[in-house]
């Protein structure tokens, strides 16, 4: 028997800083028309994909940052998608900028959450592998302010069985840490849903663009291949007030192959009927854990954080 789900990936075109939430919300909800259309089970959007990718610029001015955050979800703007959800019996992941009041304290996270068929949050992740730095950087082409806006996500790699399978889920930088699939491979993870802003030039060289193409998909198809699972990764494409993101989202099997690719840099949808039962295999055989893994030789992953090579 096989366990199929529809995946549509809704790479987003570019957000300028000064598109708003509803606007960008209408757009959304024309992506997840046409997934409807195409029978789709699950939709999946972006990495802050309610907002222009703002850790490119710099501020001290808190205020003028937390506009970029969500302080409930759904909040009126993002409530249609939830409806839309339920109108359609779609599932959708959607990434944004989480500001929470938690112990007493406030605090900002990159965030990303799996919303069920009924349209109810059924999972929540905070990013845990935040890129950049967090101060102003005047070497740099463009800033990359991750570690100043968010603080590291503090749920680790869980996975949820919904939506007919075991589900994970991780964001943009998360996709290049091989910790990051095994974490979930070693909870039986079927599929990993993420979203992604990456710069199609480097900030702080002059990395070509076809390299860092082959990077975004060389990490997510090891991750798929090493895990036996399902990888959906969707981009933020385009140029944001004349800074360039690259596109290529991609639908990839657990055997590492890409079944369907993004070919623009605008709002696009590409469609795929996932069978999670195409997991068993990998799972079963060469990366069967239980059998091949050899954890007594594994112990500087968790125990060293840095590289440090031999003296001389
Ligand atoms: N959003 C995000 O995580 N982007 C990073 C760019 C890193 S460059 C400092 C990525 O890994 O794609």
């Amino acid at each position: 028997m096989s366990r199929v789900i529809t995946v549509g990936a809704a790479q987003m075109g570019p957000i300028q800083k000064a598109e708003s939430r509803s606007s960008t919300v209408e757009r959304m909800l024309a992506l997840m028309a046409k997934a409807n259309d195409k029978g789709c089970d699950l939709i999946v959007f972006p990495e802050l994909a309610l907002t222009t990718f703002f850790p490119r610029w710099y501020t001290e001015d808190w205020g003028e940052i937390d506009a970029w955050f969500e302080t409930s979800m759904p909040s009126n703007e993002t409530q249609p998608l939830f409806t839309a959800a339920r109108e359609y019996a779609m599932g959708f992941h959607l990434g944004y900028a989480e500001l929470v009041e938690e112990d007493g304290a406030t605090h900002r996270y990159n965030t990303a959450i799996l919303v069920d068929k009924a349209g109810e949050i059924v999972a929540k992740y905070r990013k845990v592998h935040l890129p950049g730095h967090a101060e102003y950087d005047p070497k740099r082409k463009f800033q990359h302010l991750e570690k100043r806006y968010f603080e590291v996500g503090n749920l680790g790699f869980p996975v949820w069985r919904t939506m007919g399978g075991v589900m994970g889920m991780c964001i943009c930088n998360d996709r290049r840490w091989p910790e990051t699939y095994r974490v979930m491979g070693l909870q039986g993870v079927e599929m990993v849903v993420l979203g992604y802003n990456t710069p199609t030039v480097n900030s702080e060289s002059d990395e070509s663009p076809h390299l860092r193409m082959f990077h975004n998909h060389v990490t997510m198809q090891s991750g798929a291949y090493q895990n036996s699972t399902w990888v959906i990764g969707v981009a933020k494409a385009g140029a944001e007030d004349g800074h360039d993101l690259m596109g290529g989202s991609v639908i990839i099997a657990p055997t590492g192959e890409i079944v369907a690719r993004c070919r623009t840099l605008g709002d696009e949808l590409i469609v795929a009927d996932c069978d999670l039962d195409a997991c068993n295999f990998g799972k079963r055989t060469i990366f069967n854990f239980a059998a091949h893994r050899r954890v007594e030789a594994y112990g500087l992953i968790t125990e060293r954080t840095g590289a440090v090579p031999p003296p001389e």
